[in-house]
């Protein structure tokens, strides 16, 4: 029997541009033909190839579909919260001050080392059904807030839980040289050793996708983290990383010598970085969440990144202290508002881009062979993707050829 699902009367933005079209690669009365996991075919009904037999048929009432969207860098496993240190950065203490006196990534430590593996689990899968509601079909999740060994791994495994108990792609980030936890206060070379011998029993134990580091003044210098790069790489490992968010550290030069798959926050990112991660063809992660809520004022060099034709994606950055935001499609706004990005720019960000910034190939477009993620949204233009805020306009969200339950969060127009 024919496994395959006509999924009809769709109006489609593939993200695939025809030939002379514009990057939207839009098809009116459009189709989607999956077979499994995979979509098989994409174009106008009318052209359906008359050999296709589908088993099952499935009527999209003329919604606009895109493909599913991706976060590619999230922190997303975290005990308690930090709402006491934003009004203390709202009276005017610096993010790095807080830092600097034990508070921020450290109290975040804490309270995760404090939580049981299920609380940890309660309170992410709460989040991670957030983002879905909005249509995040892949997920990326960082650990960093353990830093232990045994923490570490109570997070990657809530991680990997949440990809096999709901219905997403989760790719877990080993981001152990996040801060130095206070065993080891002082003695950061003492915790990059510590760091690079857990790394290969975490991959041992496959809970590890990708390596990352927060390269910084109040995080670890290039020299430290070339170790963890080092050690990542041996063992087979792709690399990212949080670079010149705060300072320019050559942190992006660094990454992209290591041929990262993405460098994230780039606020004072310099010529030379951005001519590195061209070469690598390494993707430029931009956080607007954690620029807001930070009250930045430096803008990461978006013109210089665009002229050079580095790809740009967009991502929620969530976490408790500097992007405690559960919102993708409000980081469209955002990226538009606050980065000048072009709508369109902006949803290749959070789909197309963004998987090429978790290495994934698969995904992020509508065209046959790439994974059957799609959603079908209450809106007429995909522009509008990165137009409302505080509106989910989410219909219908189909992953992996399955339609996801529950599905409905839209707000009829
Ligand atoms: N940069 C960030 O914005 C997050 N981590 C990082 O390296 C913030 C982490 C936190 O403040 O808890
Ligand atoms: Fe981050």
């Amino acid at each position: 029997m024919s496994r395959l699902t006509l999924w009809r009367n769709a109006r489609l933005a593939t993200l695939t541009p025809a030939r002379g079209g514009d990057g939207w690669g839009l098809i009116d009365r459009g189709a989607l033909l999956t077979e499994g996991g995979r979509i098989a075919w994409v174009g106008a009904l009318a052209d359906l190839p008359a050999l296709a037999r589908p088993a099952q048929e499935v009527d999209l009432g003329g919604a606009l579909v895109t493909p599913g969207l991706v976060d590619c860098h999230t922190h997303l496993v975290y005990g308690g919260q930090r709402a006491t240190e934003f009004e203390q950065r709202l009276q005017g203490v610096s993010y790095e001050a807080i830092a600097r006196a034990g508070g921020g990534i450290r109290s975040s430590v804490a309270a995760t080392r404090a939580a049981s593996e299920a609380q940890l689990l309660a309170s992410a899968r709460q989040r991670a059904l957030c983002l879905m509601a909005e249509g995040v079909t892949t997920l990326e999740i960082k650990s960093g807030y353990g830093l232990s060994l045994e923490a570490e791994v109570r997070c990657l495994r809530v991680a990997r839980r949440l990809g096999t108990t709901l219905p997403l792609t989760v790719r877990t980030t080993f981001l152990g040289a996040h801060a130095v936890p206070p065993e080891f206060e002082g003695r950061p070379d003492g915790y990059i050793d510590a760091v690079c011998a857990w790394l290969p029993e975490l991959h041992a134990q496959g809970l590890v996708d990708a390596v990352d580091a927060f390269c910084e003044r109040i995080g670890f210098s290039p020299a430290q983290t070339r170790r963890v790069f080092d050690t990542a790489v041996g063992l087979g490992l792709p690399v990212k990383l949080h670079a010149e968010q705060l300072s320019d550290q050559g942190g992006a030069a660094l990454a992209a010598s290591y041929r990262a798959l993405s460098c994230d926050h780039l606020e004072h990112l310099s010529a030379e970085g951005i001519a590195a991660m061209r070469a690598a063809g390494t993707v430029a992660v931009l956080l607007p969440g954690a620029y807001y809520f930070l009250r930045e004022t430096k803008l990461p060099p978006i013109e210089a990144l665009r002229a050079a034709g580095v790809p740009l994606a967009v991502s929620t950055d969530h976490n408790p202290g500097t992007s405690p935001g559960l919102s993708l499609l409000l980081m469209a706004s955002m990226a538009c508002t606050l980065f000048r990005l072009t709508p369109l720019e902006a949803v290749q960000g959070i789909t197309v881009q963004a998987a090429r910034a978790l290495g994934l190939a698969d995904r992020g477009r509508l065209a046959a062979t790439q994974r059957a993620d799609f959603v079908a949204w209450n809106l007429d233009h995909p522009n509008e993707l990165a137009y409302w805020f505080g509106r989910n306009p989410c219909h219908r969200v189909v992953v992996g050829g399955q339609e996801r339950t529950p599905h409905g969060h839209g707000t009829p127009l």
